[in-house]
């Protein structure tokens, strides 16, 4: 390892070990990782290619991998070694680590879900490959100017990415607008648009390097002027708008997670590399000489939301047009195929696109979408429509086009058979099937968390890497005091980490023995930020009016980011950067109450909050969280939810024991009942003393003193609609908190709770998922050498 690095040092970079940057060592660590990683890849691709075993396709438009070296380093079983070889150089392994920018290619649960499940294929070895788009700036970089968030393009191209092979014999026309002629029953597409698809591979490789896949992304280069001839309306005009179009559409990734705003570049994006992935895998299909009718026994391709849904008359149109099915035998085919997964019930995430805009960019498919329509209303007169109010569904779309739709948690798999797909879930009752999410124990227990996964290692042995159930094993030592003691002396060891890096990074002191109190995610009103920021101004209310009444001391930790155009979420973040400055200056409460909220969250950022945490805050109003899968991070690490019945949580408290989880709140029915009643929140306000104050004084201006008026709107909101019933759930919340500090002065007992959240988290490994969807939905096996390995 060391004469590798030092090789690679030199004629890698042209570098000699006394000149070298941190960057530079980073660089030469990381090429003489792959290397070795190329030795598993490699064969694992060869031996895939021959056996022609079924294959699964993950089409998604966010992959949130963040760091790299470590995961490789990890898997590869490499740590140790990396480590020792740096430190004979006089190098140090972590700094070197932590140089690494972020792959931010996502937005949030959807893409890291999208990476956590490549970790999992690659350790089940299932074969697989990941297509998506390689952004050049991925989610913006945040930083907070007077309290408020402000956007910094994300530039981690800038530095060689060194984990890619650019493929550029791997490369596909993407074809854009211009119109549809007709002859003798032929559809002839005639673009306007041109761009090319070129491919990058990142391997993935799984546990011990037994397996490997490909996460391919996209990127677009624009058709070579000397190609032009060969085009049906070549000129140059035409060459130089395939050069701005390809310069667009992979240049940043969009940075909303909720609301669908129907931007004609999206639709682009979303076209261009569902459609070089679906040209990719048709031609290794082709390549190994099959007949395009048993493509389904070969590739199984899963939709990542609907944002890859133009997928299915895609698929279409390859079949019909370029390989001369019949339509009807097209569709099924495509069916048998496609597998589609729902995320989200929020109206406003829905992808709608107007059928003019979708027919000016992809008349072709327009066309095919109709087809799709009239197919299936003549087989179920009056189901529900894909084309409605001058819209193209996309729900609707990938619905039918799916043979089967799953959602990512029990909760909202039933809410998606009772809401959105109601009508189409009658029709086809087999089709909506569940999958809970699940996350990888590589990267956030193992990785992320040295202190517990050594101890865990101690007591029970690695096999829990591979199969998360093991974990069990740790229920009976929650009555020994030893154990115990050591798991909480791993706690607060990582709790320890933590506050040296909030004192460098923002000046704040904090107490390692304070109840670490963490929320870190999207800002979004669902997930109720604000009501957490209420609650921690009614704390500190109490604290001052008491300040010797016995008090747990909490540190308040939030994390997240706003949509640049989401203007509640951003007064949220604003709001809590202003109660932070007020509170941590108060010297009443110093040693009792701080506020932490450091810029820029990101994975990084997660894999150092997650192990110090206390507890976890999983507060969405019922109903609307799909499922989370931070909080299965959480509990993994130890630390105890206090939350809603919602998404997974109900899960995680089925599996943890419901005296290891702090619930309160209404249940989703409950909220789409107490919806009904006009004014619950004002209702609701009006007995609540705690509330009204609290209200009052930030309408006071008690936290913006210089600009009093500041959240007047906001606060209007709780009295006027409360869409998201902050105010009906605040007190239960708020007594639910303050049993939270009970429990944590009773320092074994809370030990015992935690330990038993750490134990019970087997089910939420991502190889379960993984394992779900191989069975259930994609009929594929893990490879019996790696499953036997
Ligand atoms: C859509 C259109 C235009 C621009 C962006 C989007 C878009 C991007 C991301 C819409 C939704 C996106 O992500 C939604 C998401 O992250 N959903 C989360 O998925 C997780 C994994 O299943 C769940 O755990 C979360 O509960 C769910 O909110």
């Amino acid at each position: 390892m060391k004469n590798d690095i030092l090789r690679h040092l030199r004629y890698g970079l042209g570098k000699d070990a006394a000149h070298s940057s941190t960057y530079d060592w980073r660089m030469a660590l990381s090429r003489a990782l792959r290397d070795r990683m190329v030795d598993h890849w490699i064969p694992s691709t060869q031996a895939a290619y021959k056996s022609k075993s079924k294959r699964v396709y993950y089409l998604s438009m966010e992959f949130l991998i963040g760091r790299l070296v470590e995961d490789m380093a990890s898997n590869l079983g490499l740590v140790d070694e990396a480590r020792a070889a740096l430190s004979d150089l006089g190098q140090d392994y972590d700094l070197i680590v932590k140089d690494e920018p972020d792959a931010a290619l996502g937005n949030g649960g959807l893409g890291r879900l999208a990476a956590c499940f490549m970790d999992s294929l690659a350790t089940l070895g299932i074969p697989a490959m990941g297509y998506g788009i390689r952004y050049e700036h991925g989610l913006f970089e945040q930083d907070f100017v007077e309290g408020q968030q402000v956007e910094r393009p994300e530039t981690w191209l800038q530095q060689d990415h060194i984990w890619e092979f650019e493929r550029p014999e791997v490369e596909y026309r993407i074809t854009f607008g211009g119109h549809v002629e007709h002859h003798h029953d032929k559809a002839h597409w005639h673009p306007g648009e041109t761009v090319l698809a070129t491919a990058y591979d990142t391997p993935v490789i799984g546990w011990k390097g037994r397996w490997g896949n490909t996460l391919r992304l996209w990127a677009a280069q624009p058709v070579k002027v000397f190609d032009l001839a060969s085009f049906n309306r070549g000129d140059y005009l035409s060459a130089s708008r395939s050069e701005a179009l390809a310069r667009t559409i992979c240049r940043v990734l969009y940075p909303d997670d909720t609301t669908e705003t129907g931007k004609e570049l999206r639709l682009k994006q979303e076209y261009f590399f569902t459609s070089a992935s679906i040209q990719d895998l048709i031609r290794r299909f082709m390549s190994d000489g099959g007949d395009i009718r048993n493509l389904p026994d070969a590739a199984a391709i899963q939709l990542n939301d609907t944002h890859p849904a133009i997928a299915g008359p895609e698929l279409i149109r390859l079949l019909v047009d370029d390989h001369g099915l019949k339509m009807d035998e097209a569709m099924a085919l495509a069916r048998r195929c496609l597998g589609y997964t729902n995320h989200t019930l929020l109206p406003e995430a829905l992808e709608r696109w107007p059928e003019w805009l979708f027919g000016r960019v992809l008349p072709r498919h327009l066309e095919i979408v109709r087809e799709i329509e009239d197919d299936h209303q003549r087989r179920f007169p009056g189901s529900p429509r894909i084309l409605e109010h001058g819209n193209v569904c996309m729900g609707e779309l990938a619905f039918i086009m799916a043979h089967k739709v799953n959602g990512v948690s029990a909760l909202h798999t039933e809410l998606v058979k009772q809401t959105v797909f109601a009508d189409l879930h009658k029709l086809h009752p087999q089709r909506i099937v569940n999958e809970t999410n699940g996350i990888t124990q590589r990267r956030w227990l193992k990785t992320c968390n040295p202190a517990l996964s050594t101890l865990i290692t101690g007591q029970i042995g690695d096999g829990w890497i591979t199969d998360l159930d093991e974990l069990a094993k740790l229920k009976p030592l929650s009555g020994d005091a030893q154990f115990k003691d050591a798991f909480m002396a791993a706690k607060r060891s990582n709790k320890e980490r933590l506050s040296n890096w909030v004192k460098a990074e923002m000046g704040i002191d904090i107490d390692p023995a304070a109840m670490f109190d963490v929320q870190i995610k999207r800002i979004h009103e669902y997930k109720r930020q604000h009501m957490n920021i209420l609650e921690t101004i009614a704390l500190w209310n109490e604290m001052k009016a008491r300040p010797d009444a016995g008090w747990t001391p909490r540190v308040k930790i939030f994390g997240g980011k706003a949509a640049p155009g989401y203007y509640v979420a951003k007064e949220i973040i604003h709001l809590i950067n202003d109660v932070a400055a007020t509170i941590n200056n108060d010297p009443v409460t110093k040693d009792l109450l701080k506020v932490v909220y450091p810029p820029n969250y990101n994975v990084t950022m997660a894999e150092m909050l997650i192990p110090a945490a206390d507890l976890s805050e999983q507060i969405s109003t019922a109903g609307k969280e799909a499922s989370g899968t931070g909080n299965m991070k959480f509990a993994l690490n130890g630390a105890l939810t206090i939350g809603t019945l919602d998404g997974a949580n109900v899960e995680i408290r089925e599996h943890v024991g419901a005296e290891n989880f702090f619930l309160f709140g209404l249940t989703a029915d409950e909220v789409m009942e107490r919806r009904t009643h006009p004014g619950y929140a004002r209702a609701a306000i009006d007995a609540s003393p705690r509330m009204q104050r609290i209200f009052g004084q930030i309408v006071e201006g008690r936290f913006s003193p210089q600009d009093p008026s500041r959240y007047h709107g906001l606060v209007g909101t709780f009295y006027d609609s409360d869409y998201f019933l902050v105010t009906c759930d605040f007190d239960s919340y708020y007594d639910t908190q303050r049993r939270a500090d009970e429990a944590f002065k009773n320092e074994r007992n809370w030990a015992a709770m935690a330990l038993t959240n750490t134990a019970s988290m087997g089910f939420f490994s991502s190889d379960r998922t993984i394992k779900g969807y191989a069975k259930d939905i994609w009929h594929v096996g893990p490879r019996p050498d790696v499953a036997e390995a």
